[in-house]
């Protein structure tokens, strides 16, 4: 240890469980560049990282085929009452769910190291913040994490001897369960992955997957699942939300927070560069967003991460330009394919396709190939300082207020580029109705419906219900100090399947009608789902547009909209008697806006 541990129960925590886990060693992290290059080293010399020659102190890894995204199939929120968790997660009791796991993680570290890992959610001297600790087999979460929050011996000098922190446990799985999966990045098979959660005692359990927010723990499993049921409890906010400062040519700011399902463009809108000329954007967060109340009644917003976790394919200088370079040099990919000269390569990238490449999977790629290169939920891990849009007050310990909501997924059909709410509950009703069709983030099916309230239902530490009316108890708390709430779709299509939005930097024409709305700027149509542009009021300026194309976008379809209304009234049945009446209360509002 290259630092003294005066906490106690922390280090009876670690000994308890080095105990249980019997590990060949353990490695308490303290942060440093050293700790990170040798890991780097070691796992190079395994064979499990690949150094890049193009990207300066940047490796590619490639996870087993059956570890590419978080199992939501596998991820408990565990809760003594089942009802606590709700219809919208999977439920085990505690007492069954630890045999199980107990099981499972007895004797499984033998033959690695033990990595003890402290870290903080948000600025160490902030008041949002929370302290974790993760005890983890994998060097490459450790690096990961290093990368994702503040990590190391920093955080173990402010948890003193007295400080709490949340205990999170994570094993790749014993030697026994990933016998069968590859060497190189050690993985359980589907049965035997569990991402538990003991929301009562804060605490993670997570057994058998090395991926992304399966393994590392501060990010989905602590910094929204454990920490949306708290901030319930406490009174604040925990959403899965980008965090965007927007600067118009007058030097107004206004500060957004965006809920988007996994893979359906956070990232992209937390970068966006403006193609309005005179506007600004800053970046502050592009996954999760902490928030509450402050002094002056407004709503104060931390990002508690401290890197980038984004989806690689479709990333290019054309789609999101910082994020490129926030990956050009001391960045971590995974499931990239590798090109021969030492760089990375995914669908998307833009330029020539190489005409070899190694794939993700580690074999031989041309493109005859009719498989892709990367895989579509191939990652990049990057640092917040190494992004080139990022908000000199990312940092700010006190957070920065928030003007608007947004909210949004990815249809085809039915929803308009963009709705106003008409007030507070009205925009509760649309974040509780998000709807999206399902993406690579997510083991399964892609391309399916479903509803996915505030973008929440993978990370909502409790029961869905209590959580809608949470948001109702936050907004009688702000009151006329709330934020404006929008919903947006930037991927509504023609009937020949063509996109109808340009989306990406162009997305800043939507964002300015939105401003303008809260400037008392812009005029707005009031149609039964809510308040619409007309198709003048959006800035289409040095954009190559019909007014027919703009108006297909805008188009709000009474008999979609009814369809609509009876999926929405099925997916608040699973609900029962637990639904707020405030939202039952909207649904039929809308019906009866849309028969008159
Ligand atoms: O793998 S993560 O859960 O961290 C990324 C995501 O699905 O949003
Ligand atoms: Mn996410």
């Amino acid at each position: 240890m290259s630092y003294e541990v005066e906490n106690s129960a922390l280090l009876k925590w670690v000994h308890d469980t080095a105990a249980w886990c019997t590990p060949d060693d353990i490695h308490w992290c303290d942060g440093s560049d050293e700790e990170y290059d040798s890991l780097m080293a070691h796992m190079t010399e395994s064979g499990m990282a690949t150094p890049l020659q193009k990207r300066p102190h940047s490796y590619l890894f490639r996870s087993d085929p059956s570890d590419v995204a978080r199992v939501e199939a596998r991820t408990f929120i565990s809760t003594p009452n089942k009802d606590d968790a709700g219809p919208t997660n999977n439920w085990i009791a505690p007492d069954q769910l630890k045999a199980t796991l107990r099981h499972l993680f007895h004797g499984c570290m033998r033959g690695r190291t033990m990595y003890v890992i402290p870290y903080s959610m948000g600025p160490l001297d902030s008041p949002f913040s929370i302290i974790g600790v993760e005890i983890s087999d994998s060097p490459y979460v450790v690096c990961n994490m290093r990368i994702m929050t503040r990590m190391g011996k920093d955080v173990i000098e402010h948890l003193g001897a007295e400080g709490t922190f949340y205990p999170a446990l994570h094993s790749v799985g014993s030697e026994q369960d990933v016998s069968l999966a590859s060497p190189m990045w050690p993985c359980a098979d589907t049965d035997h992955k569990y991402i538990a959660h003991f929301p009562e005692e804060r605490t993670i359990w997570s057994y058998g997957s090395g991926y992304g927010g399966n393994a590392l723990l501060g990010k989905k499993s602590l910094s929204l699942r454990i920490a949306s049921y708290v901030a319930r409890q406490e009174g604040w906010m925990a959403e899965h939300m980008l965090i965007l400062r927007l600067t118009n040519p007058q030097g107004r700011r206004f500060h957004i927070a965006a809920a988007f399902p996994s893979a359906c463009g956070k990232t992209n809108l937390a970068m966006i560069e403006p193609t309005l000329p005179g506007w600004k954007a800053e970046c502050l967060g592009d996954d999760i967003a902490w928030m509450m109340a402050g002094k002056d009644g407004r709503l104060w917003a931390i990002n508690p991460e401290a890197g980038f976790f984004g989806v690689a394919p479709g990333t290019s200088y054309a789609t999101n330009p910082a994020a490129m370079d926030t990956v050009r040099r001391n960045a971590i990919f995974t499931n990239c394919a590798l090109t021969d000269d030492g760089d990375v390569w995914w669908e998307g990238i833009n330029g020539s396709t190489p005409g070899h490449l190694i794939d993700w999977k580690g074999h031989d790629w041309t493109p005859e190939n009719k498989d892709l290169a990367a895989h579509p939920n191939a990652r990049f891990t990057a640092a917040m300082t190494e992004c080139p849009v990022l908000s000199p007050d990312w940092e700010d310990p006190a957070g920065v207020p928030i003007d608007i909501f947004i909210f949004g997924g990815r249809r085809a059909g039915v929803v308009p580029l963009v709705t106003e709410s008409i007030d507070w509950d009205h925009g509760v009703f649309m974040g509780a109705t998000a709807a999206s069709e399902t993406t690579a983030a997510a083991t399964g099916a892609v391309g399916n419906l479903r509803r996915d309230p505030f973008a929440m239902t993978p990370f909502c530490g409790y029961n869905m219900a209590d959580y809608f009316q949470h948001w109702f108890d936050m907004g009688d708390v702000l009151g006329d100090k709330a934020p404006r709430i929008y919903y947006v779709n930037w991927f509504r299509k023609s009937s020949s399947g063509k996109w109808l939005w340009p989306g990406y930097g162009d997305n800043s024409r939507v964002l300015k009608w939105i401003c303008e709305r809260l400037e008392g700027k812009a005029s707005a149509v009031a149609t039964p789902i809510g308040n619409i542009p007309s198709v003048n009021d959006l800035d289409m300026d040095g954009l190559d547009w019909s007014h027919e194309a703009v108006e297909a976008i805008l188009r709000v379809d009474a008999e979609a909209w009814k369809q609509e209304v009876l999926s929405i009234e099925q997916f608040f049945a699973q609900f029962g008697d637990r639904l707020p009446a405030r939202l039952r209360d909207q649904l039929l509002k809308l019906a009866q806006r849309l028969n008159t």
